[in-house]
């Protein structure tokens, strides 16, 4: 398939998922609803064709931001039929919650601050400004609740589920949550063996083989997590203080520490200072990331903040320091080594989620082992800004050819690109037109964004 019949697919599939300001993530009935950053990687899709609705789309989960400054990971519309609905979650326990729009309880990875750039590279310098002026004090509100209510005070903030990561079934996560997230509940459940009996009852694997989601005990241990944060009204300090689960994960740290730098751009940019807490956070994430590097096993891994260990089940999440920043020159050497290794990353159809040699690995359960656009798509930016421009192109090749093989899915096995999850997808509609128009438009985007700043060192 070429390039012309690839975006018109893409393009279809981002119609048909469109409700008007926001878009559904697949309109196989997976998702229902509108999801945090599936929205970001949508945006950066959408500004190649609309720049109005790229703006909506990037601007409409704001709309359900919550008081204290979070940003929900779901925004629950009309849709029927998703597994974890508004009355699982309850958010009106909370004071903080919108009183008028129903969402989720926590966030995901705020990928937003790169979105609202993208957007405003193909604007002109003024509507740029403007635009960004909008969007800036909702980011910034953002990014300091994280510091605020889920700081660890050394750089890195703590996730409190599998969900936030947006990577929601990977190793570190199901390692955690295997040894200390499971209630009482769950573990009777595994103990009794019941089940193939809870199994009927999912809502999720009526639409996606169960090959290819959650186990359900796995499943039936986030609802009771869930149900955990719920209890503690969704209240920081109580969380901190008493929720089984706070890991410093590597993904959530790693988008949060780019967007960080992308919003000290979009301040600059308006006239604005940056606050004390971001830049300090920005000051500190070089060592922040560094204290996530196990020697040991030569990777960067999630540190349980309980515990205070190193989770070291291999992931995806250990390459995503590329995406963070400039990363010092052994550091980076050893991320790109792992990236081509037949026995890791380095799969016929990239990138995998998981590490082929891990006891984990599964090609076609989600997170646990297939190949993901939007993963690719932060890596090959990161490649680009860690001086690797060669490789990111390689890999936007590879990606776009498993695109064009497999139709528009959530995610690919690594091994014969064989497409899994949901049909229709959103965001790899979205970045495979962005990784087909940036590649022809670059020379133009690099002259809008001017001499602004785009590296930032992680170390030397
Ligand atoms: C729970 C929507 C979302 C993505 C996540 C992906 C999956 C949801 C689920 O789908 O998660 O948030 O029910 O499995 O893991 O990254 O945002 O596309």
């Amino acid at each position: 398939m070429d390039d012309t019949e690839l975006l018109k697919q893409a393009r279809q599939v981002l119609d048909v998922n469109d409700m008007g300001i926001w878009t559904l993530p697949t309109s196989n009935g997976l998702y229902p609803h509108q999801w945090l950053w599936d929205a970001f990687f949508i945006a950066i899709g959408q500004r190649w064709y609309d720049v109005q609705r790229a703006k909506d789309e990037v601007w409409s989960p704001f709309r359900a931001q919550w008081h204290n400054g979070m940003v929900p990971h779901v925004i629950f519309g009309a849709g029927k039929g998703y597994h974890a609905g508004p009355a699982l979650w309850q958010c009106e326990v909370s004071p903080d919650a919108p009183k008028y729009i129903k969402t989720t309880g926590i966030t995901q990875p705020p990928v937003a601050a790169e979105a609202v750039v993208r957007v405003g590279e193909v604007m002109s310098p003024e509507e740029r400004r403007t635009w960004y002026r909008e969007m800036y004090p909702r980011l910034l509100a953002w990014h300091q609740w994280f510091y605020r209510e889920r700081g660890l005070g050394n750089g890195l903030v703590a996730v409190v589920l599998s969900w936030e990561t947006g990577l929601d079934n990977s190793p570190p996560w199901l390692e955690i949550m295997r040894t200390h997230g499971m209630s009482r509940r769950v573990q009777a459940m595994k103990h009794l063996k019941l089940e193939r009996f809870m199994e009927a009852r999912r809502k999720d694997t009526r639409v996606v083989p169960a090959a290819e989601r959650m186990t359900t005990i796995d499943l039936n241990a986030v609802y009771d997590l869930i149900k955990n944060l719920r209890r503690l009204r969704y209240d920081s300090r109580q969380i901190m203080a008493k929720h089984p689960l706070r890991i410093a994960d590597l993904t959530l740290n790693c988008v949060l520490m780019r967007a960080n730098v992308l919003l000290a751009e979009i301040a600059e940019e308006i006239g604005e200072g940056l606050p004390l807490d971001i830049r300090q956070a920005i000051e500190q994430a070089p060592d922040a990331l560094e204290s996530l590097w196990d020697e040991e096993t030569s990777q960067y891994c999630c540190r349980d903040a309980v515990s205070g260990k190193l989770v070291k089940a291999p992931s995806i999440g250990g390459l995503l320091p590329l995406y963070a920043g400039q990363l010092p020159k052994a550091r980076a050497g050893a991320l790109i080594k792992q990236l081509g290794d037949p026995h890791t990353f380095g799969a016929p159809y990239p990138v995998p989620s998981t590490p082929m040699n891990s006891p984990l690995f599964n090609p076609r359960r989600y997170w646990q082992g297939p190949s993901w656009v939007n993963i690719n798509w932060l890596l090959m930016d990161g490649l680009r800004r860690n001086g690797h421009a060669d490789q990111a192109e390689r890999l936007r090749r590879r990606t776009l050819a498993m695109i064009a093989g497999g139709g528009m899915y959530e995610y690919y096995s690594p091994l014969d690109g064989a497409p899994a999850g949901a049909g229709n997808f959103s965001w790899t509609a979205a970045l495979a037109i962005d990784l087909i128009k940036s590649a022809s438009s670059a020379r133009a985007l690099a002259s809008t964004r001017g001499n602004r700043p785009t590296a930032f060192p992680l170390g030397t």
